[in-house]
């Protein structure tokens, strides 16, 4: 499957909520008041922020219909549009090979676990990739990380139950040092146990971390479930404001209507769309391409 019918499959649910609502409103219509203030209402409901939702009704304001199709017009727009608010988030490939040490960051369930083995997976087994599990807090936690160490033949590194994360962290990177890996990628807690504020403890862990090493680019992945919608950006607020995010993760955008989120994140914080989950398995995880990702929300072809 190419990447571009992936995103298309998988993105299906925003898509359908999308593209057949503008279909309905612009039927044999003008671009006129009314039906702009029907795409305001549909673009709104997908859980697109209010100012991007503006840009885009302008773009379609100034649509001329010619003798082309209206429908076409209307979402060929709104591609481009979406598209020119995407593309710097874009991250380059590089292909550096340089090592790294990746620490991955977000609230319970957002998908960073099975982000972690489904990237590893990528990677391969040219790399000597070590895994940690700094989640001590949740036995269950490092059981399911472990699961995905074994099928990917990855290393693994894990303290013992309640062990303070930042010290597994310091462990871990001893080892990474030590034995020289490729890449060390650090899974964390999303909410603790006691009331130990999680993103200090997180700034804790990464400063232990470059304390160690500080000659391998340390990167800090915030992971984000795409089913939350709008409510992501207050993670962004949350996370970003104490940690240097490098990049971001939007996870689960196969079960929600609501991927148009992703583009109210895209135009608020400067912070690079690595990649984005659409499943469960470990192939369901595609670089972030704003091409793609701008046309099959509205149904479009490639
Ligand atoms: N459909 C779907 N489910 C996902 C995706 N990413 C993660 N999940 C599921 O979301 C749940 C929580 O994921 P997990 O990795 O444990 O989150 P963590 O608490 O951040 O480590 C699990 O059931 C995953 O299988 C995705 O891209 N699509
Ligand atoms: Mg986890």
């Amino acid at each position: 499957m190419s990447l571009f019918s992936k995103f298309k499959n998988k993105l299906h649910k925003t898509s359908n909520y999308l593209s057949s609502n503008i279909l309905n409103s612009f039927q044999n219509k003008k671009v006129d008041n009314q039906t702009l203030g029907e795409l305001e209402s549909i673009l709104i409901s997908a859980d697109i922020s209010l100012d991007v939702v503006e840009k885009l009704i302008n773009s379609v304001r100034k649509v001329k219909t010619l003798d082309q199709d209206i429908n076409t017009v209307v979402l060929e727009t709104l591609a481009k549009e979406i598209e020119i608010i995407l593309q710097p988030r874009e991250i380059l490939e590089e292909n550096d090979h340089k090592q790294k040490i990746l620490i991955f960051v977000g609230v319970n369930g957002s998908g960073k676990t099975t982000t972690i083995g489904k990237i590893a997976n990528q990677i391969g087994n040219e790399k000597k990739v070590l895994i940690a599990g700094c989640d001590t807090f949740r036995a269950a936690a490092i059981d399911q990380l472990k699961d995905w160490v074994e099928n990917n033949k990855n290393d693994f590194f894990s303290g013992s139950a309640n062990q303070d994360p930042a010290s597994v962290a310091f462990q871990a990177t001893e080892k990474f040092n030590k034995e020289n890996y490729d890449y060390l990628i650090i899974d964390t807690a999303g909410r603790l146990s006691n009331n130990t504020n999680l993103v200090n403890q997180l700034v804790k862990l990464k400063n232990v971390v470059s304390k160690i090493n500080n000659d391998t680019i340390i990167e800090t992945i915030l992971v984000l479930d795409g089913t939350n919608g709008s409510n992501m950006i207050k993670q962004v607020e949350i996370f970003g404001k104490e940690l240097d995010v490098s990049s971001i993760i939007i996870t689960k955008l196969d079960g929600t209507a609501k991927g148009g989120a992703l583009i109210s994140i895209a135009n608020k914080y400067e912070i690079p769309i690595s990649y984005v989950g659409l499943g469960e398995k470990p192939e369901d995880l595609s670089v972030f391409s704003a091409k793609n990702f701008a046309r099959s929300i509205l149904n479009l072809e490639e």
